[in-house]
């Protein structure tokens, strides 16, 4: 099984999409292992958006993540870092696929309403990033899961 953070953005915060974004995932059958509410502060922002440090954009994503409280969730699933950043879409939300969440509900890069973990392996670090322990319910078991999982 594998972890992946998602993040429900500030501007999809501003316009009352938490609950349709979370809605897909776990109509997808992935797993919520951890839920929370909070506002990022730059540090946490700096460390989660550390690979893109040199880039000209930084610090309008550093502003953006930071502009409003966002939803952490902590996902489990098989190939749930595919599965989730399929249905989250196209990091340009202008040429994400209809259907996906930025292609029903984004126009620009700089407002795509929802992150989602790039490979397993920062998904397990982005949740720990944003989680501790005690945070996540990681034992639970749905009744569902031997109709989601083979
Ligand atoms: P996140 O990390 O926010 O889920 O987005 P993606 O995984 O889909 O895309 P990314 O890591 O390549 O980019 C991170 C973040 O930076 C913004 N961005 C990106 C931007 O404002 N201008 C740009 O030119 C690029 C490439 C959007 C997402």
């Amino acid at each position: 099984m594998e972890r992946t953070l998602i993040l429900v953005k500030p501007d999809a915060m501003q316009r009352g999409l938490a609950g349709e974004i979370i809605k897909r995932f776990e109509q997808r059958g992935l797993k919520i292992i951890g839920l929370k509410l909070l506002r990022i502060s730059r540090e946490l922002a700096e460390k989660h958006y550390a690979v893109h440090r040199e880039k000209p954009f930084f610090e309008s994503l550093v502003a953006y993540i930071t502009a409003a409280p966002v939803v952490a969730l902590a996902l489990e699933g098989s190939d749930a870092v595919t599965a989730a950043r399929a249905t989250i879409g196209a990091t340009k939300p202008s040429a994400a696929a209809a259907g996906s969440i930025r292609g029903d509900y984004g126009l620009e890069i700089g407002r795509n309403l929802v992150h989602g973990s790039d490979s397993a392996e920062n998904g397990a670090l982005e949740v720990a990033n944003f989680f501790s322990e005690g945070e996540l319910c990681a034992d639970w078991a749905r009744d569902v899961d031997p109709w989601v999982f083979e």
